[in-house]
């Protein structure tokens, strides 16, 4: 039995998504930095970064990094399911994933967590921070609208579509691409929809 480390509203949603999709079994340990308890203490054992998502596989292995996880679990359902199984296309999946993880989940934990990234830390550059970055994360969703678009699956989302989906609730970004590429934004509204993983995303969200 698998287990996700997560916890409501976060991106773990992404990977229970996937897990739902490809009809994988797993538990959730309900853990996260902002909830400490014995179950953060466990998350930060297996993930000294104390972040979510983090998968535990069956055999004790512990994946952390959305993009990875959701790589790895494409490379193990079934072939076409979470990942294309055409070469070019999964070739571009795995490079929008990994654009996902560096250009915009990277950029959430910055205008989460200003005080990492400045020392000494007041509340003025903080917000400067938050700003820019918030700014640059837009900028870059609207970049990722115009490379993936022509290749997006909401009618049957695999990785990308649903980390795409997910990591586009925060920070303003969906009302960005709403106004700024509106075809792509229903796009995303399209995934949360699907049979497979709509209960998942309800759970989280509601
Ligand atoms: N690079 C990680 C980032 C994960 C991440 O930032 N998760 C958030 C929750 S959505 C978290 O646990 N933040 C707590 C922290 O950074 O201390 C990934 O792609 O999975």
């Amino acid at each position: 039995m698998l287990t996700l480390y997560g916890s409501k509203n976060s991106g773990s949603a992404v990977v229970e998504a996937a897990l739902a999709r490809a009809g994988l079994a797993y538990t959730v340990l309900d853990a996260a930095r902002w909830n400490p308890g014995p179950a953060y203490d466990e998350l930060l054992r297996v993930n000294p970064l104390g972040q979510i998502p983090t998968l535990l596989l069956d055999d004790g292995t512990v994946l952390t990094e959305s993009a990875a996880i959701l790589i790895h679990l494409g490379l193990t359902a079934t072939p076409g399911l979470l990942l294309p199984a055409e070469a070019s296309a999964r070739a571009l999946a795995i490079r929008g994933l990994v654009y996902i993880a560096a250009n915009c989940y990277a950029a959430i934990s910055v205008i989460d967590y200003p005080e990492r990234w400045c020392e000494p830390c007041d509340d003025a550059t903080k917000a400067q921070i938050v700003a820019g970055t918030r700014a640059r994360l837009h900028h870059h969703w609207g970049l990722f609208a115009d490379a993936f678009e022509r290749g997006f699956n909401a009618d049957s989302p695999g990785a990308l579509e649903l980390l795409a989906t997910v990591v586009s609730r925060w920070s303003g970004a969906r009302s960005h691409l709403q106004a700024q590429r509106p075809a792509f934004h229903a796009q995303l509204l399209r995934v949360e929809q699907h049979p497979d993983v709509a209960q998942v995303f309800q759970r989280h969200w509601s």
